[in-house]
This record gives structure tokens, C-alpha cells and sequence, in this order.
């Protein structure tokens, strides 16, 4: 049997337009060579970034439906990985499929899919936030922005720190529970931004160029990236460094054209992720 092949479960909405989500993490995933299962949160005719006037079906009451059928079918995975919830009820039934549905010592990835740049999402509230850490807190890898892992741990947002304000930060998203946070877009200087690991075995960073302030997706184009190099067997620490390469290549590709302000243009470029995969 092909141990290498692996069935993973992903958990988020689908925003029918732009580029966000399942439609990123679809592709992406399969890209890297897995099986791809998914389990809809919502459906929305566009994500809430920027759009006015979208469509929201709320998927919360099918979700346990689903989740006791593929019980009665003996279906379980190798890896759950959850974005952008729904509702904080939402997020207790996605517990329960978690630790239903996963095979023992399968990882559970939690990208806390809920803020940026200082601000909760369109409709999150105090009530959401509590349910998020609840998930987190039984995350092996927990992959907030910097927002996020503020609003998680109750820490006051600073748009410019230093080393120690950030290691106290991951610190306390692990104290929530999470084994390993894996921190993104921390910046200590002008052009450059990267990514922290910290966990068990201490704290690193990978930094790279920064190319622009918060481009509208790359938060899920990252993850389903950083998943996909995880689970083919790269370390944490590789794994987040391949996700942030590719997160920017597809920024760069995706600059210059204004009209495509909403998603960054990451399908021409999955080949380069699916190479540095085999050999990064
Ligand atoms: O990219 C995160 C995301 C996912 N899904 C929906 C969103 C957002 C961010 O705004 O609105 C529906």
C-alpha cells in the first residue's frame, strides 16, 4: 500500500467568487499530491472582504449529518485542516468531527481564518473568538496572523514590535494549547516580513521580501500551501518557508493588475509548488 498517499479533510466556506477558501484549497492540496475531502462551512457568492452584498448560507446544521455519515461509512483521514467558521456553534460541531473522524495521531492544523491588520472579519464577534481558541487549543499546528493570535490570547495589536513581543505571542497561543504556532507576516524591517515557528524545540524565523501590505487571500493560499509541504513529509520549519516562497511568487504575479484586487493569482504557479515539494 502507498502510505504516502494521503486522504485529508479540509474545513472551510466556499466563496463562490474570489479566490479565498475551499477554492484555493482545493486545487492547492491536490496539487500536492492528496486526496482531497471536504467539509463546507458556509457558501457565500463572494468572501466579505471587499464585496458588498454577498449571499451567506449558513451550512451549520448539515455539518453533523455529514460528519455521522461518513462515521456509519468507516471514512477517517489522515489530517484535518480548518479555515474561515461559520459561527461559534459551527466550531463546536467541528471539534466533534476532529476527534471522530481523524486517525489516531493524525494532525490537526488550525488556521484561524477570523482577522487581519488589527480588525476581526465582516460578522466575528467576541462569542467567535472564544469558540476559535477553543479549536486552537486542540491544534497541533496553530497558523494565525498576527491579528488573529492577538485577538486568540487577549494581547494588545501593535503594528511594529520586537523580537521578545512576538515570542510572547506564540507563547500564548501554545499555552492555549496549540503544540506548534506557526505566526505569519512578522516584519522587524522595512521591506522584509517572514514567518515564525515556535514549539517545542524553540522559536525560528524565515524571512523574505515583502512585496505588499495585506493582499486579500494569501492567508489561505499560505496555509493550504504550508499543509500540503507538511504533509508530504517536509518539516514544520520547511514547510512554512516553502508556503511563504510560493505566497509570494503568486503576489508577484498577481501585481500590477488592479482589476484583480480581491485574490492573488496562484493556479500558473502551483507546478512550482508541487517542484519545490519534491526538492526544496
Ligand atoms: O480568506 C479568508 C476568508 C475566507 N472566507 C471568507 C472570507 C475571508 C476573508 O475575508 O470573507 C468568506
Amino acid at each position: 500500500m502507498d502510505t504516502s498517499y494521503k486522504k485529508i479533510l479540509t474545513v472551510q466556506d466556499i466563496s463562490c467568487v474570489g479566490q479565498c477558501s475551499l477554492t484555493v484549497a482545493l486545487p492547492i492540496l491536490s496539487a500536492c499530491g492528496m486526496e482531497t475531502c471536504i467539509l463546507p462551512s458556509a457558501v457565500l457568492s463572494t468572501h466579505t472582504g471587499g464585496f458588498t452584498g454577498f449571499t451567506f448560507r449558513d451550512l451549520t446544521d448539515d455539518m453533523p449529518k455529514i460528519a455521522d455519515h461518513w462515521q456509519k461509512e468507516k471514512i477517517s483521514f489522515d489530517a484535518v485542516y480548518t479555515g474561515y467558521l461559520g459561527s461559534a456553534r459551527q466550531i463546536d460541531y467541528v471539534k466533534r468531527i476532529v476527534s471522530d473522524l481523524m486517525k489516531p495521531d493524525a494532525p490537526f492544523i488550525a488556521d484561524p481564518a477570523m482577522a487581519d491588520a488589527g480588525k476581526l472579519y465582516y460578522g466575528f464577534d467576541d462569542a467567535f473568538v472564544a469558540a476559535m481558541a477553543r479549536l486552537v487549543a486542540v491544534s497541533d499546528i496553530a497558523l494565525p496572523n498576527i491579528t488573529e493570535a492577538c485577538f486568540l490570547t487577549g494581547t494588545e495589536y501593535k503594528e511594529t514590535y520586537d523580537e521578545s513581543y512576538i515570542a510572547e505571542l506564540c507563547r500564548r497561543v501554545c499555552a492555549l494549547g496549540a503544540k506548534t504556532t506557526v505566526l505569519t507576516g512578522v516584519s522587524y524591517r522595512e521591506g522584509r516580513t517572514g514567518v515564525v515557528v515556535y514549539g517545542r524545540d524553540g522559536m525560528s524565523y524565515y524571512e523574505h521580501e515583502r512585496i505588499s501590505k495585506g493582499c486579500h487571500g494569501t492567508g489561505d493560499v499560505y496555509a493550504s500551501a504550508f499543509v500540503g509541504a507538511y504533509l508530504n513529509g517536509k518539516t514544520i520549519y520547511d514547510a512554512a518557508r516553502i508556503a511563504a516562497d510560493y505566497t509570494v511568487s503568486c503576489i508577484k504575479e498577481t501585481q500590477g493588475d488592479p482589476d484583480h484586487w480581491y485574490g492573488v493569482k496562484f493556479e500558473r504557479l502551483l507546478p512550482e509548488l508541487a517542484e519545490a515539494i519534491r526538492n526544496g
